[in-house]
């Protein structure tokens, strides 16, 4: 057979073929094929938030196995996560288009020493999407970040992100300075990222674990509430 015959076509194939493919892509890294699987499935009447759970997260799940499994390198993983944002950039302004009322404010940001931020960009799609403002403060932030960023922007809410063992320890140190300044209850503060889980968020003094992004979003909704109707009891 020839290569021409070998190309496959994405809009030819049917929806659960096409997510599968797109699955390889994401894993080769192919960013325009990832674009255009994006688009086709968009084009199929899919939701933004099925194309980005179904087709560009489980994508990533399948990379994150075999890196941890030592058969994908870094290099090849920076591809994927190259891939993996082309794809959240189309779904992004889609994500974000509810026009829902303003829920409240969040900076968020990766901790210290800590470069992974597809997760954390997730969450600030999502926030956004239903309602909040986000601030968002990128990678490897240092503590003064945070208060700077939280002051000035008169935050409700901080978020923070950390996918290493050996960085989510950090997230302790950003709240105990909050405690010692005294301004710890003024913020909800939410915590996530694939090593942390509740035990780890209770005992850093985290309001709450957030174990995705769709959880991070009714977690924020549910403790602005709580922190409204004390306010004005
Ligand atoms: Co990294 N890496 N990585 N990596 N990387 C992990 C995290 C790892 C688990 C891989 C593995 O071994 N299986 C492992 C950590 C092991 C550990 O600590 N126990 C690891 C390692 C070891 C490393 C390096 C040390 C590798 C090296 O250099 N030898 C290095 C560290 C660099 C550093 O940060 N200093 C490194 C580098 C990289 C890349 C640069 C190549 C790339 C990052 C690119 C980028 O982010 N721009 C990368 C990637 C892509 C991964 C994996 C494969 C995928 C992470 C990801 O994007 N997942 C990851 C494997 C894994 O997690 N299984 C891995 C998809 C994303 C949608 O999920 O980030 O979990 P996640 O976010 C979720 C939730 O966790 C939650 O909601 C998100 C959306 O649903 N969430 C929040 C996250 N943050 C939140 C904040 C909130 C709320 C919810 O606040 C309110």
């Amino acid at each position: 057979m020839s290569d021409e015959e070998d190309e496959i076509v994405l809009d030819q194939l049917n929806d659960e073929d096409l997510v599968l493919q797109m699955h390889d892509d994401l894993y080769d890294g192919l960013k325009e094929e990832i674009e255009e699987g994006v688009n086709i499935l968009l084009g199929r009447k899919w939701t933004p938030y099925d194309v980005l759970t179904k087709a560009l997260v489980e994508g990533m799940r399948i990379v994150g196995i075999d890196f941890r499994d030592g058969i994908l390198f870094v290099p090849e993983v920076l591809l994927a996560a190259n891939a993996m944002k082309a794809g959240m950039a189309i779904l992004k302004p889609l994500l974000a288009e509810t026009g829902a009322p303003r829920l409240g404010k969040m900076v968020i940001g990766t901790v210290k020493g800590d470069i992974h931020d597809i997760g954390k960009n997730l969450v600030c799609m999502m926030m956004e999407g239903a309602g909040f403002e986000v601030v968002d403060l990128g990678i490897n932030n240092p503590v003064e970040n945070y208060l700077e960023a939280i002051d000035k922007e008169q935050a409700d809410i901080l978020g923070m992100s950390a996918l290493l063992t050996t960085t989510m320890p950090y997230m302790k140190v950003v709240i105990d300075t909050l405690v010692q300044q005294g301004i710890r209850d003024d913020y909800v503060i939410l915590v996530g990222g694939a090593p942390l889980n509740e035990e780890f968020s209770k005992s850093i003094g985290a309001d709450a674990y957030c174990r995705d992004a769709a959880v991070a979003v009714e977690t924020a909704k549910e403790l602005m509430k709580k922190k409204h109707n004390q306010m004005i009891a």
